[in-house]
C-alpha cells in the first residue's frame, strides 16, 4: 500500500465517521449509493496519439455518445 492509499483512506474513515455521526448508521447506504456513484460526474480529459492510418479517427468515433 502506497502514500497515497493512506491518505485516501484516512480520508474515506474521517468522512464516512462524520457521515454516521450526522446521520446516524442506519443510512450508510445512502452514503455508499453517492459515494460510488461520484466517479459518473468527474470529467476525463483523453489525449490520442499515434502515426497516421493506426485507428485514431475510428477509436475516437467509436468511443463518442
Ligand atoms: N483492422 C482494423 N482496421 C481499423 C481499426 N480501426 C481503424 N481501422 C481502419 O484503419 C484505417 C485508418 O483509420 P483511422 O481511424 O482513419 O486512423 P487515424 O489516421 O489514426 O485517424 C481506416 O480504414 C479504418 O477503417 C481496427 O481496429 N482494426
Ligand atoms: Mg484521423
Amino acid at each position: 500500500m502506497d502514500l497515497m492509499d493512506r491518505d485516501w483512506e484516512k480520508l474515506t474513515q474521517e468522512e464516512m465517521k462524520r457521515y454516521v455521526e450526522e446521520h446516524g448508521l442506519s443510512r450508510i447506504k445512502e452514503y455508499f449509493k453517492t459515494k460510488l456513484a461520484r466517479w459518473q460526474e468527474v470529467e476525463v480529459n483523453i489525449a490520442i496519439t499515434g502515426d497516421s492510418g493506426v485507428g485514431k479517427s475510428s477509436f475516437i468515433n467509436s468511443i463518442r455518445e
